[in-house]
């Protein structure tokens, strides 16, 4: 109960901000787009990380206003940046499933465009599979409307969750971001490389692109290319950052 009215002050306060974190073309790393990730700026605890406060904004609902705020700050920042003639293709948003489920998802990013004046198609939105856990035709519904917009859609830590093949290829998402626990057992021999090629080829059958998340070393990055992964993230090209170190990030990246 503390957390909760911690996490409500903090949204009264201001309290939240967003990293970004490169994501990159893995044949030549060049910057395709950035993910937003919320940290918690407490008073007294200094920098908290989204995995000590995302559980409880969850059971509580608060994730939906925070969520919310969370969409308005990453398209404000991405119009800025275009604004300022800094080349950042997308901003990736993650989402929660109770955003989902207990508030109005596709209005929230309809305000945040226009409140930004962010073109759709600068704004990605990524999933987990457990938004199909539940009511899984009415996200799908919610999922199609959001595509329609023209936002660009991904499943994030893709192949830890529940997804048949089936919901697969009903959802209308872009891309597959192989969770980065796969990623970094493709190192360890012949089963790691096997689950990531799987994946590869999965995506490539339905005609969606792979992000491998938490490349942590180039020989990841170019083993990962070389299984026909196109897209990565991970520290081996930079770290999340507040957003003054990503627009330098990106002029040191030409
Ligand atoms: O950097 P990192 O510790 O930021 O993020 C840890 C996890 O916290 C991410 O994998 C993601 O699941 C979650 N997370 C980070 N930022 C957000 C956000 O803006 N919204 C939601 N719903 N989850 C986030
Ligand atoms: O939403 P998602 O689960 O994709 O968030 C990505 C998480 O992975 C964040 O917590 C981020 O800080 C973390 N991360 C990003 N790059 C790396 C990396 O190279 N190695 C590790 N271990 N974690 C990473
Ligand atoms: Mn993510
Ligand atoms: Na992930």
């Amino acid at each position: 109960l503390a957390m909760r009215n911690g996490l409500r002050k903090a949204l009264e306060r201001r309290e939240f901000e967003l990293h970004y974190q490169p994501q990159v073309e893995l044949a030549d790393g060049r910057l395709v787009g950035v993910e937003a990730l919320v940290r918690w700026r407490h008073p007294e605890q200094g920098m908290v990380a989204p995995l000590r406060f995302i559980p409880e904004a969850e059971e509580s609902g608060l994730i939906v206003p925070i969520g919310k705020w969370i969409l308005r700050e990453a398209c404000r920042q991405a119009a800025a940046w275009r604004a300022a003639g800094l080349d950042v293709p997308y901003v990736a948003v993650n989402l929660s499933a109770v955003q989902f489920q207990r508030g109005d998802v596709v209005l929230d990013v309809l305000e945040a465009l226009s409140a930004s004046g962010l073109p759709p198609q600068a704004l990605e939105l990524e999933l987990t599979e457990s938004v199909l856990l539940h009511d899984a035709e009415g996200v799908l519904a919610t999922v199609r409307r959001l595509r329609e917009l023209g936002v660009r859609l991904s499943i994030d830590d893709f192949g830890t969750g529940y997804s048949s093949l089936a919901y697969l290829q009903r959802f209308p998402v872009d891309k597959l971001k192989i969770d980065q626990s796969f990623v970094s057992r493709l190192g360890e021999g012949e089963d790691g490389r096997v689950i990531v090629s799987t994946i590869v080829q999965l995506a490539r059958s339905l005609g969606l692109g792979t992000l491998a998340e938490g490349v942590e070393d180039e020989a990841l990055a170019r083993q990962l290319a070389g299984l026909g992964c196109r897209f990565g993230q991970g520290y081996c090209f930079g770290r999340p950052m507040p957003a003054d170190g990503l627009a330098e990030w990106v002029a040191a990246n030409p």
